[in-house]
């Protein structure tokens, strides 16, 4: 069967909105009290990758892996997030980023299923606050998804509650780790960011506000051909 253009499969963090910025924010705080230095540099390594792996990433940063419990780890988990909720608390729909509510349109137009692919725990809380709940067909529960990415599990998740089969799909992320699941789960990759960092994709924009839905349609069934 040749593959037919039928959803696209968003990630949240950085691609619908900049909330990649607010997790930065909040595990900068977190690291400056645990005397860790954190750098928007190594914060790209977290993006994607959920809380408690950050943690455990930050912790092997700071040479402090083996100073706490895991009863100890969960509070600090949970107090990132604490830091991260207060920041999200004040999203409106301003904040989607440039570009976005065009390209929406345009799936919409042309009957493309819309899912959405974010291993965060406040992905619903972050949808809601943009009022674009209502736009997905499909939002994935992070809360049932076993292994995060770069694991192609939740775009899999995603394109099965569609019931559309992966190579019908693309998927747009602004992370290594969410390129490399999109990939391995079979589906067209969308990179938005640094050409460098995302070099698995197949197509890159450099910003939202470059995404163009025709252009995007074209690359799909160019590179199916
Ligand atoms: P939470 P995405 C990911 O969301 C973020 O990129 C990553 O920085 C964050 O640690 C992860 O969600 C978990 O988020 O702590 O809110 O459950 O990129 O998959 O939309
Ligand atoms: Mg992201």
């Amino acid at each position: 069967m040749v593959p037919q253009l039928k959803a696209v499969i968003f990630d949240l963090d950085g691609v619908i909105t900049d909330t990649a910025e607010y997790h930065y924010r909040a595990w900068e705080a977190l690291s400056k009290e645990l005397g860790i230095p954190f750098t928007k540099g190594f914060n790209e390594e977290l993006k994607g990758i959920s809380r408690m792996e950050s943690l455990e990433k930050i912790l092997v940063l700071g040479g402090k892996q083996n100073d706490f419990t895991t009863d100890e780890k969960t509070l600090l988990a949970d107090r990132k997030n604490d830091y991260y909720r207060r920041l999200i608390e004040t999203i409106t729909p301003q904040d989607i980023l440039p570009g976005i509510k065009e390209f929406i349109f345009d799936l919409k137009q042309n009957g493309i299923k819309m899912g959405l692919a974010s291993v965060s725990k406040n992905a619903f809380t972050v949808i809601s606050r943009l009022e674009l709940a209502g736009e997905f067909d499909v939002i994935v529960d992070a809360a049932l998804i076993q292994k995060g990415k770069p694991d192609p599990e939740i775009f899999l998740r995603a394109a099965e509650q569609l019931s559309v089969v992966p190579a019908d799909c693309i998927g747009i992320e602004d992370a290594e780790a969410g390129i490399t699941a999109i990939k391995a789960a079979g589906m067209f990759a969308v990179g938005i960011g640094n050409v460098e960092r995302l070099v698995q994709a197949d197509l890159i924009y450099h910003s939202t506000e470059e995404i163009q839905f025709d252009e995007i349609r074209a690359a799909f069934y160019s590179a199916k051909s």
